[in-house]
């Protein structure tokens, strides 16, 4: 018999939004599948499976909401989950709802193409697989297109190498090993300390220093689980309120400035100690609006990286100095900065003297080669678009979406791009995506989502589509919220900066989750302003909706 192939809605991706629309939109009694490029559930957290890969968002608020038997139910061992317990979650929230029978696996979606006389998707993936469908949910994942830098010489190397993001299942033995790892972002900070463990020698290639708060991981404690499974539901709503989506266990301090220097100081270390770097962020309320708010915060980070790190000058090439803190996401560790400490260890400045190519034996830079046996590159992704334009998605009049966003992404609420009708995005660019906590981020755009598929059925709309002028003015309130803080100060993968030729532009709303969620209900509770439903699209969709917008009155 042969595969079925007309679905009323495809999901793409089976991480944590994936498996939750693929829930909700079956529950509309709608047929559903869902294709996933892996063998397995959980998104992001079935393919970074590098060693002391882990959430910097503590377990109890970093899980579903949508269930309270389920968040009363599971147990998680430790306060910031490691990899492999997410994966188990995923796999028993797949089971316990009965999931895993309709998501195909190894199932790698490379082509989206809507047709205009059906009103289909027609989705093909790489096996041969084709389907058709009325909706396409592309929750694919900020983080899922890896990025390894064309250095010649790749192919020549006789030693192994490995993309933190595609690291196999069986793990890789670095034991007694000469490692080379490229990258000093959150993969390259969590993987050096373990590797440095157990290699012969961890050389590590910096190009930018990060800025990191100790995690100090630990047993999730008994009492704290039963504080919050006693108020779940509360909290949720409270974290629902807050601009990240998290629930606040600090307090705020106020300004910087509204402290002498010796009070600052004793908050910074009580933030230092709390072990959560967002809210190390957030004790003051002027860290990412103010350049010299967040300079005091930046001097108190390098100021620990100077006491731990023994070599001054190690710790001088350590300590970020070229961008705000917090305007690339700060990092966790567990014994970062320590390692170097290590005799075992060498830190190269890649800034200076740059990677040239790689070799049989190992790597060169401008100055000097190095015998590695093994690479670890930790080198990042084409984040927030890079897994939507794998996909060669084409809608009406042929529009490409590579060559739409080819001045950098536009979208209508990060949710729907003009051109693209009946294509939802889960964290899309325009979203608070991963500037917000980001189960609870999923699971509110998939339930905003499954409403208004809701909504199209019950009227019996067969297509919305959005239009260039909405995009350019979502597009301006995600500039504008970007413009009051210190983001674009920085060359982040936020900004499209790490990929070389991608377009610099601020990809992430960063109004508020709160303010983001009153937005959308708003749109719609305006009798859905925004929206073009069962015809084409008003005006082009080619348009460039970076341009400055005309002025209004
Ligand atoms: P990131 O944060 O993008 O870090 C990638 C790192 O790789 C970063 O240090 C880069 O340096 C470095 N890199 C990239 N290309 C090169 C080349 N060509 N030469 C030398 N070094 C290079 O990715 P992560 O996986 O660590 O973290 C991604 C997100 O996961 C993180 O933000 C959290 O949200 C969780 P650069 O800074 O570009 O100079």
């Amino acid at each position: 018999m042969s595969e079925k192939s007309a679905f009323d809605a495809v999901v793409i991706g089976a991480g944590f939004s994936g498996l939750y629309a693929l829930h909700r939109l079956s529950g509309l009694g709608l047929d559903v599948r869902c294709l996933e490029a892996g063998d397995g559930v959980g998104g992001t957290w079935y393919w970074n499976r590098y060693p002391g890969a882990r959430v910097d968002i503590e377990s109890m608020q970093y899980s579903y909401s949508f269930d309270e038997d389920l968040q009363q139910d599971w147990k998680w061992p430790e306060h910031f989950s490691p990899q492999p317990d997410l994966e188990a979650y995923a796999n028993h929230v797949t089971d316990r709802f009965g999931l895993r029978e309709r998501i195909r696996f190894g199932t790698r979606v490379n082509r989206l193409r809507f047709d205009e006389g059906t009103s289909r998707w027609h989705i093909a993936a790489e096996d041969g697989f084709t389907a058709t469908a009325k909706y396409v949910i592309a929750a694919t994942g900020s983080l899922h297109a890896h990025n390894v830098p064309p250095f010649p010489g790749l192919d020549s190397f006789k030693g192994t190498w490995h993309h933190t993001s595609r690291w196999p299942a069986e793990g890789v033995d670095l034991t007694g090993k000469r490692v080379g790892l490229i990258g000093t972002g959150s993969t390259g900070i969590q993987i050096a300390p373990v590797a440095a463990e157990v290699a012969e020698h961890l050389t590590v290639f910096q190009r930018t220093p990060a800025f990191s708060v100790p995690a100090v991981h630990r047993a999730l404690d008994p009492a704290y689980e039963q504080e919050w499974k006693a108020q779940y539901a509360e909290r949720r709503e409270v974290m629902r309120a807050n601009p990240s989506a998290v629930f606040p266990t600090v307090p705020r301090f106020g300004s910087v400035f509204d402290h002498s220097p010796e009070a600052r100081q004793e908050i910074l270390e009580r933030a230092w100690s709390a072990r959560n770097g967002l809210l190390f962020l957030q004790a003051f309320t002027d860290t990412m609006v103010d350049p010299a708010a967040n300079e005091v915060v930046a001097e108190f980070i390098r100021g620990k990286i100077r006491q731990i790190v023994r070599d001054p000058e190690v710790a001088e090439l350590l300590c970020p100095k070229t961008y705000p803190v917090g305007t690339k996401r700060i990092c966790m560790d567990t014994g970062y900065y320590e390692t170097f400490n290590r005799e075992n260890v060498t830190l190269v400045d890649v800034r200076t003297h740059p990677i040239t190519r790689i070799t049989e034996s190992g790597l060169r830079t401008t100055n000097a080669s190095y015998d590695l046996d093994v690479i670890v590159f930790a080198t990042g992704f084409d984040g927030v678009t890079g897994s939507f334009t794998a996909m060669n998605v084409t809608g009406t009049d042929g529009l490409d979406l590579r060559e739409k966003w080819a001045d950098g992404p536009t979208s209508y609420l990060g949710l729907l791009v003009a051109g693209f009708p009946n294509l939802f995005m889960v964290h899309g660019p325009g979203s608070p995506g991963v500037l917000a906590q980001m189960i609870t981020g999923g699971e509110w755009q998939v339930d905003w989502i499954t409403r208004f598929i809701t909504h199209m059925e019950t009227e019996g709309h067969e297509r919305v589509d959005t239009t260039v002028e909405w995009e350019r003015r979502w597009g301006a309130e995600v500039d504008g919220a970007a413009d009051h803080t210190l983001y674009k100060r920085a060359d982040s993968w936020y900004m499209g900066a790490n990929i070389p030729g991608k377009p610099r532009v601020f990809m992430i709303y960063v109004g508020g989750f709160d303010r983001y969620v009153q937005r959308c209900t708003e749109q719609v509770e305006a009798g859905y302003e925004g929206f073009v439903f069962d015809g084409p699209a008003r005006g082009p969709v080619h348009a460039n909706t970076h341009a400055p917008a005309p002025a209004t009155d």
